[in-house]
């Protein structure tokens, strides 16, 4: 079987794409506008982008998640994978994964390689970012992608901390992908 090749893409997609890596194995990449938290990643296959428009910060807003993503289209074509089985993830809300997802997605279908988008949506809390997220969602349902999202306003009980909400959230998108990559996922 080919490898698979498990993407994170801003600061919570890192995380989320560390515990998936951790169940599925296979190669481990990191994307983000802020150059930070990538330093801290277990892969040398890590990418800052849109290091003009952000300054190697986070990117704060889709618009200019999406300008980074289309300032670094170069550098991104020439580090996806051609080969193999991608998981992008991505916690929706923020600037970097919210607004270059899209581009990302796009690159792989063009590629002909099987692609799920692994996803969070904001908590309730987050009404600016719900509705960015919401809007980033649909742009991705547009690239014709295979989505499975993981909703954190449905699943934090009132009293659960945001660190074990969080954990919760990639735990469960962890195992969604283990199911997909073996072939037993609903998601289509
Ligand atoms: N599962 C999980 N979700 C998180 C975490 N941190 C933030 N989130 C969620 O993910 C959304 C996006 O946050 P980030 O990933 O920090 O945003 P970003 O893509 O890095 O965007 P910028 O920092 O603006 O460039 C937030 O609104 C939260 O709902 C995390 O550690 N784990
Ligand atoms: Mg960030």
């Amino acid at each position: 079987m080919r490898e698979c090749n498990v993407i994170g893409v801003g600061g919570a997609g890192l995380s989320l794409a560390r515990r998936a890596h951790e169940l599925v194995g296979g190669q481990f990449m990191a994307i983000n506008t802020d150059r930070e938290p990538l330093e801290e990643m277990p892969t040398e296959q890590s990418l800052v982008i849109g290091p003009k428009t952000c300054g190697g910060k986070g990117a704060t807003s889709p618009a200019r998640g999406r300008q980074a993503a289309e300032e670094s289209l170069g550098d991104i074509r020439a580090r996806l994978p051609d080969s193999g089985k991608v998981v992008l993830l991505a916690g929706l809300g923020g600037g970097a994964g919210t607004g270059a997802m899209p581009t990302l997605a796009k690159e792989v279908i063009q590629r002909d390689l099987n692609l799920l988008v692994a996803v969070t949506l904001p908590f309730g809390l987050e009404a600016e970012r719900r509705e960015a997220a919401r809007a980033g969602l649909k742009e991705l349902e547009a690239t014709g992608a295979t989505i499975i999202t993981h909703d954190h306003a449905e699943h934090r009980a009132g009293s659960m901390s945001l660190e074990a909400a969080l954990g919760n959230s990639a735990e469960a998108l962890a195992q969604r992908v283990q199911r997909w990559i073996k072939g037993e996922s609903d998601a289509q």
